[in-house]
């Protein structure tokens, strides 16, 4: 048996300024002084020992009346609540909304009131397929769920990244989760959509064409929640005073532009920083540089419902904005991060039903049934119907009802009276005029289970999309479709989706089934409604012909070895930060370099912890002897080659050549390499940074 060794008296360390006490089995104490709190339990209770157990001897075994490790552990076992059952990775920031002008005649919604009106919001950024662990750059969907605390009531505007969904009808919802989520029997894919059950259910629901292009495309590899589109998918309803109503489609934008990054990037980027999209979100609003959106809304009457191609109830359809120009009426922007992310982003509960006096719903079928949905869904996250009391979700104008009790009552009534009407003349009352009145629309019908013939025709507006994408873009449609496609091992999927396909673009067909190795063809899949080929394109839906004009927000990666040029560096990152953008230094050593005058330049990364694929763009800083030095090095070379295969900006120095040439990069391939010569190529690599990428490099490096 051990013998046990009492020490002879505690010993005081010092660490990091702070005092500690070491015990008798040599564990640190941080014990309290005047000036600090006594820790306590949650009972309020002074604690002595926070190190260790309750025990008969000290080697005995532990005692249960040890109450402040039974508070402790038992809170510890019950610290996670149930992830959302889609939604789950979500990042969230505070900010504000403001109103551009009045929207009296449209909406009697008070915060579109007063123009230069600031309404307090909280948004959540999300991915919808993975867990909460799972990583940001999953091919997916991100949700951009916005809730306006307006003086009258909350207004969650629960939107997308994308403007149509893969269903019309709510009561396919869990089917389509269902399939795209790991597989039951074996647990994965994580995060994923490319396996057989999606791609099954996809290939057997001709209503998800259209949404399948979307998310085949950049769309859903955004290199930033800070620069895509939200929308609000649904056809809403604003009600102006004299309780006219106006459909409304309502349409984020973003003011640094939309840019996505490439698949091999994505890829890259989920093992180098798994937290890319949160930290990105994180490190601008610390920095000062606050994301903003625009509030754009599509307006219309019936009269333009009634004669717009589709009907405009259908989740799967958009109206271009060619068509319909949309108007911004506001912009949002997010300046602050919670203090506590389970408090706010984990609790926040988004609901679609959220929605103040003045802006009401379609009879959307999806609408209709997400309607029922969020409510039921926060009662098993947050586990009582008082999930209203948490701070995040409570609304912040005056609110009086007589709901009461239950698990978690943080808010109780006080008085007698508890009900109305009542002769007491206490507690609130109904208010006709304030109140929310629906819109009175005239409803008839028989009870029927069935989908409007005006929602048969899945293929149009699909053929469209692709359609208005540029050559890139297309390229990256096919790609993703090849990838995903490839992950399926029942042949029999892969060629009902080129059958889709076929209806969309026999091009895009062909390419597919040639990638895939398919021998010929299947027959175009039957079609509800035969697609149309006389849809203008709609240059509005590519990301890159809406990309930024500046290179602000983005962020560019300087590989400097020893030796390298500190006059130049700072002039290169003067230039940046003059156009809005980040530097970030990676050398072989995290500590830095000694630069060629003998200052030191700092280093954020070391090589392997900060590849290319974190940055928009990189700069080569290498000397002469620092150039060959780095050929040596597996990290430098894929830090090269990949920056060039993803088509990036590429400034670099006379002694960087060697590294260059070994990553396979001719340093006179294309417009795209800047060789820093003089302080004039400095500004020629920011002017072409803000193109953000060449893409004419692309076929060159075949992705
Ligand atoms: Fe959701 N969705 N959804 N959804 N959704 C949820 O609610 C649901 C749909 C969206 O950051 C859940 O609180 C149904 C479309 C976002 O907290 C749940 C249907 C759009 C978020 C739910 C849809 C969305 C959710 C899970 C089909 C874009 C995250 C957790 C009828 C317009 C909000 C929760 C956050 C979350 C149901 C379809 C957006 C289960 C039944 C279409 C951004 O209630």
């Amino acid at each position: 048996m051990a013998k046990t060794t009492r020490q002879s008296s505690e010993k005081s360390v010092t660490i990091h300024d702070q005092k500690l006490t070491r015990g008798n089995g040599g564990e640190l104490h941080q014990i309290a002084d005047g000036d600090t709190e006594v820790l306590t339990t949650a009972q309020g209770g002074p604690v002595a020992d926070d190190q260790n157990t309750l025990k008969i001897g000290e080697r005995g075994p532990t005692l249960i009346e040890d109450f402040h490790f039974r508070e402790k552990i038992f809170h510890f076992d019950h610290e996670r609540i149930p992830e959302r059952v889609v939604h789950a990775r979500g990042y969230g920031a505070h900010g504000f909304f403001e109103t551009y002008e009045s929207l009296a005649a449209y909406t009697r919604a008070d915060i579109f009131q007063r123009a230069g009106e600031k309404t307090p919001v909280f948004v959540r950024f999300s991915t919808v397929a993975g867990s909460k662990g799972s990583f940001d750059l999953a091919r997916d969907v991100r949700g951009f769920a916005v809730k306006f605390y307006t003086q009258e009531g909350n207004w969650d505007l629960v939107g997308n990244n994308i403007p149509v969904f893969f269903i019309q009808d709510a009561i396919k919802f869990p089917d389509i989760i269902h399939s795209v989520k790991p597989e039951p029997d074996r647990a994965f894919p994580q995060a994923q959509s490319a396996h057989d059950n999606f791609w099954d259910f996809i290939s057997l629901t001709p209503e998800s064409m259209h949404m399948i292009m979307w998310v085949m495309s950049d769309r859903a590899i955004p290199r930033s929640f800070r620069f895509m589109q939200g929308f609000g998918v649904h056809t809403f309803r604003l009600v102006n005073a004299k309780d006219e109503s106006t459909f409304v489609k309502f349409i984020w934008k973003p003011k640094l532009g939309m840019q996505s990054v490439v698949w091999n990037e994505a890829v890259k980027i989920n093992g180098a920083d798994p937290d890319f999209h949160r930290r990105d979100l994180w490190n601008a609003i610390q920095a000062g540089d606050f994301p903003e959106w625009e509030l754009n809304l599509q307006l219309f009457d019936q009269k333009f419902a009634d004669s717009f191609d589709f009907d405009v109830l259908d989740p799967t359809k958009l109206i271009p904005e060619e068509i319909l120009p949309p108007v911004p009426v506001g912009r949002l922007v997010l300046d602050r991060m919670p203090d506590n992310f389970f408090a706010e982003t984990e609790q926040v509960a988004f609901m679609t039903q959220n929605v103040p006096p003045g802006i009401d719903f379609s009879n959307d079928p999806l609408l209709q049934g997400r309607n029922f949905s969020y409510l039921d869904t926060q009662l098993k996250r947050l586990g009582s119907p008082n999930f209203t009391h948490i701070p995040i979700n409570a609304p912040k104008c005056p609110f009086h009802h007589f709901q009461q009790d239950g698990h978690m009552a943080m808010r109780n009534p006080v008085g007698r009276v508890n009900y109305q009407p009542n002769s007491f003349g206490e507690g609130p009352r109904e208010s006709p005029e304030r109140g929310f009145r629906s819109f009175a629309e005239a409803e008839k019908g028989q009870k029927v289970r069935l989908r409007p013939e005006s929602f048969a025709d899945h293929y149009s507006q699909a053929r469209q999309f692709f359609d208005s994408q540029t050559a890139p873009e297309q390229r990256h449609i096919a790609m993703a479709l090849t990838f995903e496609l490839s992950k399926v091992e029942t042949v029999a999927i892969r060629e009902r989706m080129v059958a889709h396909l076929l209806n969309i673009d026999e091009g895009l067909a062909e390419t597919v089934a040639d990638k895939l190795g398919m021998k010929e063809l299947p027959k175009p899949a039957d079609a509800a409604v035969a697609p149309r080929d006389d849809l203008e394109p709609s240059p509005a839906l590519s990301i890159i012909e809406n990309g930024p004009e500046s290179f602000a927000g983005r962020k560019v990666g300087v590989l400097v070895s020893p030796g390298a040029d500190a006059s130049l560096l700072k002039k290169l990152q003067t230039a940046i930060e003059k156009e809005g953008a980040v530097v970030e230094v990676i050398a072989l050593k995290v500590g830095g370099v000694e630069a060629a005058d003998g200052s030191w330049i700092a280093a954020k990364h070391m090589i392997d912890g900060g590849p290319s694929v974190l940055f928009d763009s990189v700069a080569l800083m290498l000397s002469e002897e620092g150039g060959e030095r780095l050929t040596g090095e597996a990290a430098a070379r894929d830090f090269v080659a990949d920056a060039f295969a993803h088509c990036k900006f590429i400034a670099f120095t006379s002694g960087s050549i060697p590294l260059l040439r070994k990553a396979g990069v001719d340093p006179e391939a294309d417009e795209g390499l800047i060789e820093l010569e003089d302080p004039k190529a400095v500004a020629k690599f920011i002017e072409s940074c803000r193109k953000l990428r060449l893409w004419s490099r692309e076929m060159a490096v075949k992705l």
